[in-house]
């Protein structure tokens, strides 16, 4: 196994000759490490089936079931499925156009994911990859007055605006589904800034997906500071060339491994839609946490 930074970027590590089936606990530490260093991991040349991907899973930590039954792949359920392609006989198998906006994965639960892996299965000819913001660096790069200005702040996170209508949903009141939505997810707060777990960084914990507010410790809703930190971080830029934004490219047989704590990221926006299909299986780490 050989794991090399990816050239010219601020993000990211290659790693080739690693071998899920024979991987060594070494190797698996290795890889955890190179994750929570430099973010994002890409495994070259992967050729697992839906269970060894689970598995690989399962040997980084705690692996979990999407909560909505939707995403599932058939066979394995923890495995989650993007796929904007119907099946031969018509049915569709997961859900298409996920993750079109900055998020980080369950980031409207009250855990999200340590880790996100995802092993695209059919790859676009273009427009392949996705936007990612370090949200460590960029509370580093907030200026001395904004971040005072989080000090002491809490952020409100929900799926509610991207809760993706389920085909059972047809004909039912969009009141009751969002009713629903708020039961089943009830909006989670956090500190605005937090402490990853494993790396010990400060975090600023927000997207413009998820988080629905920003108050002040007396509960003023602080709108003028949740737009300030989502412009200041890069996630407001339509053209994707603020110096926060990384794309991370993939071809097929890459497997993206990142650090959900500290990413938060966006699926590239496809002009022309391709068929396209990732496989997900996301991970709670439990071990070494320094908060
Ligand atoms: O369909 C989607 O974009 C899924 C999104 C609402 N949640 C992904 C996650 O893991 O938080
Ligand atoms: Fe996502």
């Amino acid at each position: 196994m050989e794991i090399t930074p990816q050239a010219d970027k601020a993000l990211g590590v290659v790693v080739e000759g690693f071998d899920a089936e024979t991987a060594s606990a070494e190797d698996i530490a290795a890889l955890k490490k190179a994750v929570y260093t430099n973010k994002i991991a890409v495994l070259k040349h992967q050729d697992l089936s839906p269970h060894q991907f689970l598995a690989l899973g399962k040997r980084l930590g705690r692996t979990a079931e999407y909560y909505e039954p939707v995403y599932h792949h058939p066979e394995v359920p923890e495995v989650f499925v993007s796929s904007n392609v119907k099946e031969t006989d018509g049915s569709q198998i997961g859900v298409p156009k996920t993750g079109k906006f900055w998020h980080s994965d369950y980031q409207f639960m009250p855990q999200p994911f340590d880790i996100t892996m995802i092993y695209p299965q059919v790859v676009p000819s273009k427009n392949r990859g996705t936007f990612f913001i370090n949200m460590a660096a960029a509370y580093e790069r907030l200026s001395e007055e904004l971040k005072l200005a989080v000090k002491g702040t809490t952020a409100t996170h929900s799926v509610l605006r991207y809760f993706k209508i389920r085909p059972t949903d047809v004909y039912r009141p969009i009141s009751e589904i969002i009713d629903e939505v708020n039961a089943k997810t009830p909006p989670v707060i956090s500190p605005t800034a937090v402490t990853h777990p494993h790396t010990g960084e400060t975090v600023l914990y927000l997207s413009e997906g998820f988080t629905l507010s920003v108050q002040d410790g007396d509960g003023n809703d602080r709108a003028d500071l949740l737009q300030e930190l989502l412009e200041a971080t890069g996630q407001l830029d339509r053209t994707y060339e603020h110096e926060n934004i990384h794309l991370q490219t993939f071809e097929k047989g890459d497997m993206l491994v990142w650090d959900n704590r500290s990413l938060i990221h966006r699926a590239l926006h496809t002009a022309t839609p391709e068929p396209a299909v990732s496989f997900r299986v996301t991970v709670y780490d439990d071990e070494n946490t320094v908060a």
